[in-house]
């Protein structure tokens, strides 16, 4: 079939997806005056209807702020001071503010950050193509990359001088990289999480991480007024056997008797099966094609760390791309790219899986596992110095 007739354009940067990493990169560039385009391959629609994060870091917060995009995360956001982990039936707070000297997270759902920065870039002009199908990156280890796309039947080229691959876990351009020149590194649980959004008040004024025989449980929310939960499942759990009344009943279970009294419950609006990963692929950067968020790391969602660490990522990589244009073409800080970024995305690896292993039932990790999840969890709620390890990856490594 003819795909002929299709537009010639060049913009300075091409980004792929428009997930929070691809819009927040386009912003972050459109401020400082450089031309992006971005190509994703879904609807506009679609991405906002994907419910994922829910937790910023002050870090992540402060990024978009800079971004200019901040003004309603600041009058709905929810500051939380700290966290309750949940263990034989009792809770225990963790004072994140206390122990890290006053930092904070921010409770604002990675669906708001995107139609925030959806709107910012539509005020701005910028160009997004949605539903650009067939994406593919070309001639990328050379100076003059390029991008194709089809689009209403016709192919489309555009000419460009970096391409920024924010095109999440399954995204083409990591896949483009030959397998030579890049390695993989990769855990999976042999578990994952039923997750429910409901129009109901939160259980507690802070999140509930907990630890239960019958496995792990995370009460979080979205407003005062919207609830998230999550239960651990089995891998091969079918979504249409958690009939509402289920899942409620599931999670009141492995709740505390105090949360299990207070949670009120009503009817799902999502409800969705998330298998849970580690991964990273070294490097970040190939030549003049650069990755960022998930199309170059997964975190298991215990530790809250997959959107804030796409926001890392797209501060470096703005950085980098804004130093480059501003010093006549220098490749110092793209050369410095991918290292600066692993750095950081190594420790919210080790924090995420740490998290993970301390709270969910193993398959197969039998009473002696469990005993050391619970003498960790005791120790974590009675030494200041455990805690504090906790509170400072948990509120978010420095940048
Ligand atoms: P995304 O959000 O996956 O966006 C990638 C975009 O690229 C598009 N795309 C393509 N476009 C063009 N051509 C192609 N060939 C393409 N292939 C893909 C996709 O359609 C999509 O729009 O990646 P990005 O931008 O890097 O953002 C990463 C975050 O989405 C992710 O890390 C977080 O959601 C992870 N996560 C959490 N992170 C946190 O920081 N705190 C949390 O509390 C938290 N909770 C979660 C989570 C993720 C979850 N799931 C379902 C995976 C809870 C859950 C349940
Ligand atoms: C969420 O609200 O979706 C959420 C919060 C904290 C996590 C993971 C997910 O650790």
């Amino acid at each position: 079939m003819s795909k002929a007739g299709g537009t010639r354009m060049r913009v300075q940067v091409a980004i792929i997806g428009a997930g929070p990493s691809g819009l927040l990169l386009g912003q972050l560039l459109h401020l400082a005056g450089i031309e992006t385009i971005i190509l994703e391959q879904r609807s506009a629609q679609y991405v906002l209807g994907r419910i994922r994060a829910g937790v910023l870091e002050q870090g992540s917060v402060e990024l978009l702020e800079r971004a200019g995009v901040a003004s309603r995360l600041h009058r709905e956001g929810l500051v939380h001071d700290g966290i309750e982990l949940c263990f034989l039936g009792e809770r225990h707070r963790i004072d994140l503010a206390g122990l890290t000297d006053g930092k904070r997270v921010t409770v604002y759902g990675q669906t708001e950050v995107t139609r925030d920065l959806m709107d910012a870039r539509a005020a701005a002009g910028a160009m997004t193509v949605y539903e650009a199908d067939e994406v593919s990156v070309h001639d990328f280890d050379g100076d003059a990359p390029s991008v194709r796309y089809v689009r209403d039947g016709l192919e489309h080229m555009v000419r460009c001088d970096f391409i920024a691959g924010c095109d999440g876990y399954h995204g083409v351009t990591r896949q483009s990289v030959p397998a030579g020149a890049i390695r993989n590194f990769e855990r999976v649980y042999p578990f994952g999480w039923l997750g429910v959004l409901s129009e109901t008040p939160p259980v507690s004024d802070e999140l509930i991480y907990v630890n239960h025989e019958r496995g792990f449980a995370l009460c979080s929310m979205r407003s005062r007024t919207r609830s998230r939960y999550y239960v651990q499942c089995a891998l091969d759990e079918r979504i249409e056997a958690w009939p509402d009344d289920r899942f409620w009943d599931e999670i009141r279970s492995r709740l505390d008797p105090a949360a299990a009294e207070a949670l009120v419950t009503g009817p799902s609006i999502e409800k969705s099966i998330a298998p849970l990963r580690s991964f990273v692929a070294e490097p970040m950067r190939f030549g003049r094609l650069l990755l960022a968020g998930d199309a170059a790391h997964i975190v298991p969602p215990t530790g809250a760390k997959g959107l804030n660490l796409a926001a890392s990522d797209v501060h470096y990589l703005s950085s980098a791309l804004i130093d480059h244009y501003a010093s006549a073409g220098s490749m110092a800080e793209i050369d410095r790219y991918s290292a600066r970024c692993l750095s950081r995305i190594w420790k919210a690896e080790r924090f995420s899986w740490w998290m993970t292993s301390l709270l969910h039932r193993f398959p197969d990790g039998g009473d002696f596992a469990r005993k050391m999840q619970e003498a960790e969890l005791d120790y974590l709620t009675g030494s200041r110095a455990a805690a504090t390890a906790l509170a400072e990856n948990y509120v978010g490594l420095p940048f």
